[in-house]
This record gives C-alpha cells, structure tokens and sequence, in this order.
C-alpha cells in the first residue's frame, strides 16, 4: 500500500499538546503552488483538507492536514526576486544585519530556504561568506548560476553537520518564510544549533498570526504553511533547546510579519524592550483565542458571499473581470470560493515559468502582464494583494484608461 500523500495533525507540533482548537475549514484543494500544463489539464488533481486548528496550551496555530513537502518543494514556482517590493525588503535585512551584528568577510551567513538566492545576493554584495540551502533543484541551480553558492536539500540536522564539516560555524543563519513550511521544528532548532557560531544569530521572517487574524488574511492559508507563528510558541520551541528570543520586529512584507532574533541561551544578547511590548500584546490575544478564531472564521465567509455577489453582478452587467498575480494565495480565494473561468476568464502574472500553465483546481489560464493593457478589462481583481502598490504603480496606464481594481484583502 503506497504512503499516503498527507496526514491528519493530532498534537501540537510545538509542545506536542493534544489539547487542539479547530477553528477553519476551507474545504479540500490543490496544493496552491501546483500549476498545471495544458496537456495536463484534464489529469485528476490530488486535492487535499485545508483548515487550522489552534494549540489551546502554547498558541501555536497550524494546518490540520500535513501534506509530505517533496510534493511541493522540489521544483518550485515561487521566486521573490521577481518583486521590487521583495528585494529591496532583501536589500534593507542584508544591510541592517551586517550593520548590527559588524558581520566581516570572514564571517559565513547561510540563508535556509535560499530559493534563487535573492536575499543571499545582498550579503555578498556586503563582502560575507554565504551559502544558501533549499530543496528545490530548479531554484539552487539559478543560484549557483548567478554565483550565490547553493546546496540542494531540506534543512536537517543531519545536513547540518556535513554543512559545519565544509563551511565551518556561521555568525548568521536566516530563514525567511520558511520556518513556516516545515514540519519537523526541532530537527530544524538542532541543526542551527550544529551551525551557528556561539555569538551567532538566528533570524527569523515570517508571516505574523496577529496580522493574519486582525487582517483576516486567511487565503495566506495554504498547505504550505505548515505554522502560523506567535512569540510564545516559539519561545517555547527554543528554551527547549537552549536557546532564547532576544529581539522581535513588526514588518509590513507579505501582509505584516515578523522578524525575530534568536540565540544561545548564553549569548551576550541583551532581550530588548520591544519584545516584551509585543509578547505582552499576544498575552492579551491568547485570553480570548476561542472567540477570537471563532469571529476570524465568520469574517472569512462574509469575504466569500461578498467576492462571489460582486462578480456574478459584475458580469450580469456585462462588465469584463480579470485576476492579477497567479499567487498561491490567490489559489486559495479561486478554489475556497469555487472562482473559475465563467467568473474570472484568465489571470496576468510576471512571472515566466508560470505563464502558460493554468490555476491548479480552478483552471484559469495565465497570461503575460501585457495582456492587461492589450484587452483594457473593465475591473482587475488583485489576488497577489501583498504586492498590491506595486502593481497598482506598475499599471497607472491600464488605470488612466479607465480600469478599475478590486481588493478582497486585507
Ligand atoms: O511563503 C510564501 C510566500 C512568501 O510567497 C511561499 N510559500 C509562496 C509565496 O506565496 P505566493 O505564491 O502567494 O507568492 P507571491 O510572491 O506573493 O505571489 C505573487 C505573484 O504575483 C507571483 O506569481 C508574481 C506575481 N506578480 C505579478 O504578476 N506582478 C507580482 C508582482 C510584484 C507584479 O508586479
């Protein structure tokens, strides 16, 4: 009997509770990033629960269904460095890290999840040592193209140690929106402790659980997103292994995130006062988090009912609607809401490898951004809404002739 392709999440993946919370089901889906070859099209599509469930004794937020990662990480069709947005978000960590942490050329910074090394390209541009590791072969071969030394691999502890061996310890680890998409936490805790130097910094970027409720952000829900982190799980996650938060940032990338400093537990890293504001504004939060999950999924149906009502009216007055951005994200709203062609004919996205294929589940085909300005639709429905000023820069002209957006989130 073949291993199944996900399995159902029954303890807390932080604190391994049993005491669990579920508090959203968004039907079963494609995974959000499996687009489709038009000769593919009329292959059956595995389709897999998604819903999230809250841990009620550390907080940790999680997907109630764990689809197996070589399924979605090994080609992969998400580059950042295809947003301005993103790189100069790159560019701005590359410089403040060096800065803070007086990172020299000597010192080694190693990015888990490098993808095509977009962030990695500004540490070398500040003279460090970096290498980059990810699972997916299409993206560490275009890094190491580009020069951004890159291994193919899941982040484990046993690479860890063959990664220690050649390169020696690093005074920098990052991961950003990574630490998200794996499911095996302490594996990942061990095999940074393997690496980082003893004043060494774990820094952390992910997507931040209090925006994703307070914005009702919900289609950032998706089977790659294993966790949807707060301060005290992870708190928790790594006093269990020594080691300690030390400083937390609010960012705006992606929706609102968070960008966390991590290190020994006997580092010389003073913990700052901007943490403690933000743990203290999550213990607020945790006291009501029944009712605060239970009104978060009520405003996620109200944003369904309100899309659909919009485009049927739409298009019973004969207006042309378009989506923009082929995101995962995206994929889920199309596939919660069941928007296909007769509601949204195609999508224009930027990026190549994905123009062509078309939505998995939904089957809306993918178009160069051109096509926009080429056919001039009536309305554009913004589904990459995290790169929403971006875009919006990017097609003044389709605006000035009339063109409208539409924005279901945040
Ligand atoms: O965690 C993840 C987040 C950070 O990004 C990954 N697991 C997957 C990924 O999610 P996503 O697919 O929603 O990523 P993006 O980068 O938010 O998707 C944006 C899409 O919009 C891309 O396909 C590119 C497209 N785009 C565009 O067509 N024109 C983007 C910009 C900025 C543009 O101007």
């Amino acid at each position: 009997m073949p291993k199944p392709n996900s399995y159902r999440v029954t303890k807390c993946r932080i604190c391994k509770s049993q005491n669990l919370y579920h508090f959203l089901d968004l039907g079963t889906m494609p995974i959000p990033n499996g687009f489709i070859q038009p000769e593919n099209l009329h292959r059956k599509e595995e389709r897999f629960p998604l819903g999230t469930t809250t841990c009620l004794d550390c907080g940790l937020v999680q997907l109630t269904e764990v689809v197996n990662s070589s399924l979605m990480f090994k080609n992969y069709l998400y580059i950042p460095s295809t947003s301005r947005t993103m790189l100069d978000h790159f560019s701005d960590v590359a410089d403040e890290v060096v800065a803070r942490f007086s990172v020299g050329k000597d010192d080694l910074v190693i990015d888990i999840g490098s993808n095509d090394g977009s962030l990695l390209q500004f540490f070398k541009a500040n003279q460090v040592r970096i290498l980059g590791i990810d699972p997916a072969e299409n993206l560490v071969k275009a890094a190491n193209l580009k020069g951004l030394n890159s291994t193919v691999g899941f982040f484990t502890v046993k690479l860890a140690q063959t990664v220690k061996k050649k390169s020696g310890s690093a005074k920098v680890i990052t991961a950003t929106n990574v630490l998200a998409h794996i499911d095996d936490l302490n594996d990942v805790v061990k095999g940074v402790r393997e690496l980082l130097a003893k004043d060494g910094v774990f820094i952390i970027e992910f997507p931040y659980i209090v925006d994703l409720i307070e914005k009702t952000e919900f289609d950032t829900i998706y089977h790659e997103h294993l966790s949807y982190f707060g301060l005290w799980p992870l708190k928790q996650l790594f006093a269990r292994h020594s080691m300690r938060i030390f400083d937390a940032k609010r960012i705006d990338i992606h929706g609102g995130s968070l960008r966390i400093f991590v290190c020994f537990q006997k580092s010389t890293h003073h913990s700052t006062p901007r943490l403690n504001r933000l743990l203290n504004h999550e213990k607020v939060y945790a006291i009501h988090i029944k009712q605060t999950v239970d009104e978060f999924s009520k405003r996620v149906s109200i944003i369904k009912s309100d899309l659909l009502n919009l485009l049927k009216k739409l298009k019973k007055s004969k207006k042309s609607v378009v989506g923009y951005g082929a995101a995962a994200k995206g994929n889920v709203l199309l596939n919660y809401c069941r928007i296909g062609t007769s509601l949204l004919p195609y999508i224009v996205d930027s990026i190549p490898y994905k123009q062509g294929l078309y939505t998995p589940g939904t089957h809306i085909p993918i178009y160069p951004e051109k096509k926009l300005t080429n056919d001039q639709p009536d309305y554009v429905l913004i589904l990459a809404w995290n790169f929403a000023d971006e875009i919006l820069k990017k097609q003044r002209r389709y605006q000035k002739r009339g063109g409208r957006f539409i924005l279901t989130i945040p």
